[in-house]
């Protein structure tokens, strides 16, 4: 067999390849790659950088700032996109390289799609060490990139030109993978970049790839909705998986169909909308009084596309109920079958219309529909006073949500955080009303990922406003993205929220008994206290800001600065120390057994009952 070639470089080759996958968006088809963040050094300018800008055209390179931040910007690009498309990312080797594995973890655990392309040592070794080349005395095969491997789905080194053909088809397998999909590294030696090969032609033939909905086992299907018809006071968990098998329209009518309150995860949140009478809205540790006590009397879970982590769980003591039955509905085996769930393997949207026709008109107790709406009611009262404005100095942070809220009007909005205290406030008190208005990157909770988080957004959702919402701490740690979103025209606001230091862990801290230590910035060790004007750092990266003195004078600022169509950021400052007392759930963290500190004691002994109402296996 003769199959017609061309010879291109192996770098050339990945470029060529990447064009010419397509995804199918709204009856349109669309290059499934959105385009390349890529940072460059030696390790990639040459090979990878001349392969790009031939095709810069059909897949565009975006030049961020910091590698962390471009690859955390192309996660959010995925997540936004329900990972029906996605992104590449290229950087040199080394410490350009390394700059995105905590974005690799990030991927890994959000279960997200992105392409990792970093630069390698020489497969040759001929000038070895290069620059930035780790040798390892007892292994000659090590190079930096190694540490991508625990936290890619599919992790290869391109030691040869042809290997790239089964890495890329494998790279886009697990991409496009509902079950497997995460970060893959191909890990390209410098010199192979450069290195020609005669490829097949046809191994750059267009290709459609659209979303596999993977029906359940029929066995499966009858024991879970068994199960379900038992109960009485079941709930169900939404998680991400709702929101990426685009089944938000299914769990609704499910919900409605058979009566069944509705709580959601951090992933899942605005899977129904804010106002829909079934939704209960956050769980368990930064849970809703709602749904945590429905949660805790619940007998059956149904527990949709989530990987039941443990803030979703409280810790495994939030479920009280002694028949408790987990259904687990996912399409991957391994979050089904946590904590003894009952598997349902099944993409969420074919799970939920294969379930609801198996229970027929099953519906749960009118009574316990009946506790939902008035947990519901009672909760949203004490939520408005949360949220309510007010004339104080250092307001909360649940008031600047209000504000934010209330400024936002009936603009489609996507609401962008990842870490601080805000998190926890925003998953109990942000009213999402479309899916994906919420975007909480809190499986990894990464600090620094919200500003390079709201680029990736907007460039995935032009027409949304995206609002970032993030703390001091979390600023300060990546921030640099906004001059390439200033670069790329890419506006979203930025409301920062300032109360000097780090004040969840601050709490935390207090919480279990330790002494105000290295968390404000007023309990560091200092000489001089920073007096750090976020705005001004704002502005010399080319954003539009403004510093703001209170509630009203922020709301003022964001109907103000609502037209402009440069990056903005609002500075408030804000109180460390308040957060939403109502709703909430113990959380495990680990309290000192021995201490000669009187608090860690009490906190140890409180810790320890605690314990007792936790599930185990
Ligand atoms: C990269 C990273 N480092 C450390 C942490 C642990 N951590 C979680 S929140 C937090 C403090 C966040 O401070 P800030 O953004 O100011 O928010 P605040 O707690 O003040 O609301 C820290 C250190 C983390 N989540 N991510
Ligand atoms: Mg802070």
């Amino acid at each position: 067999m003769s199959q017609k070639t061309v010879r291109l470089t192996m770098a050339q080759a990945v470029a060529r390849f990447l064009t010419r996958q397509m995804t199918i968006i709204d009856g349109k088809r669309v290059p499934i790659f959105g385009g390349v963040f890529a940072i460059f050094g030696h390790g990639n300018v040459a090979g990878v950088g001349e392969a790009l800008y031939a095709v810069r055209e059909t897949l565009p390179t975006y030049r961020a700032q910091n590698e962390q931040g471009m690859a955390n910007a192309a996660i959010a690009f995925a997540k936004a996109s329900f990972r029906r498309r996605f992104m590449a990312c290229t950087s040199s080797i080394g410490p350009g390289a390394l700059n995105m594995v905590t974005s690799a973890a990030l991927a890994h655990v959000n279960r997200l799609p992105v392409l990792f392309l970093p630069g390698d040592v020489f497969a040759n070794r001929r000038p070895d060490p290069v620059l930035q080349q780790v040798e390892g005395f007892g292994d000659g095969t090590i190079s930096a990139n190694d540490c991508f491997r625990p936290v890619s789905r599919y992790f290869d080194r391109i030691t040869r030109p042809e290997q790239i053909i089964p890495a890329l088809r494998r790279a886009m397998q697990v991409l496009t993978d509902p079950a497997d999909c995460g970060p893959v590294t191909l890990s390209l030696c410098q010199d192979v970049q450069a290195e020609a090969y005669d490829y097949p032609e046809s191994f750059f033939d267009e290709k459609v790839w659209v979303p596999r909905r993977i029906e359940p086992d029929l066995d499966e299907l009858a024991s879970a909705i068994a199960t379900l018809k038992a109960a009485k006071k079941p709930i169900i968990i939404a998680g991400g998986g709702v929101l990426y098998s685009e089944a938000t329209a299914e769990l609704k009518d499910f919900a409605e169909k058979h009566g069944i309150p509705v709580v959601e995860t951090q992933a899942g949140k605005s899977a129904l909308p804010h106002s829909h009478p079934l939704n209960m809205g956050s769980v368990g540790v930064t849970g809703t009084s709602a749904a945590n006590r429905l949660a805790e009397e619940a007998d059956v879970v149904l527990a949709v596309g989530s990987r039941l982590q443990d803030f979703t769980t409280g810790s495994w003591a939030l479920f009280k109920n002694d028949e408790l039955k987990i259904i687990g509905l996912n399409v991957q085996p391994f979050d089904a079958g946590k904590h003894d769930g009952q598997p349902l393997i099944s993409d969420a949207r074919t799970g939920l219309n294969r379930m609801s026709g198996g229970l027929g008109g099953y519906k749960a107790d009118a009574s316990w529909t009946e506790k939902a709406r008035a947990g519901k009611a009672e909760w949203l009262e004490a939520a408005d006073k949360a949220t309510a404005t007010t004339n104080a100095t250092l307001p909360s942070d649940a008031q600047v949500i209000g504000a934010v809220q209330r400024a936002r009007g009936g603009r489609k909005t996507t609401l962008v955080c990842a870490a601080g205290g805000l998190p926890g406030e925003l998953h109990k008190l942000w009213q999402a009303e479309e899916p994906g208005g919420y975007h909480m990157e809190y499986g990894f909770s990464t600090m620094g990922y919200e500003v390079a988080g709201g680029l990736g957004v907007k460039l995935a959702k032009p027409d949304s406003d995206v609002i970032v919402m993030v703390g001091d701490g979390s600023y300060m740690m990546l921030n640099s993205e906004i001059a390439s979103s200033i670069m790329l025209g890419a506006k979203f606001t930025i409301v920062l929220l300032d109360n000097a230091g780090y004040g969840c862990i601050n709490r935390l801290q207090m919480e279990t008994g330790g002494a105000n230590f290295n968390n404000l910035l007023r309990d560091t060790h200092h000489v001089e206290l920073p007096q750090i004007d976020f705005a001004a750092h704002a502005a010399a990266m080319g954003a539009v800001t403004r510093k703001v003195g209170s509630i009203p004078e922020l709301e003022a600022a964001l109907a103000e600065t609502a037209g402009e169509t440069r990056t903005t950021v609002i500075v408030i400052d804000t109180d460390p120390l308040i957060t939403t007392e109502t709703g909430g759930h113990w959380w495990d963290v680990a309290v000192p057994e021995v201490s000669d500190r009187e608090q860690v004691k009490v906190a140890r002994e409180g810790y320890e009952k605690a314990l007792q109402s936790q599930r185990f296996g």
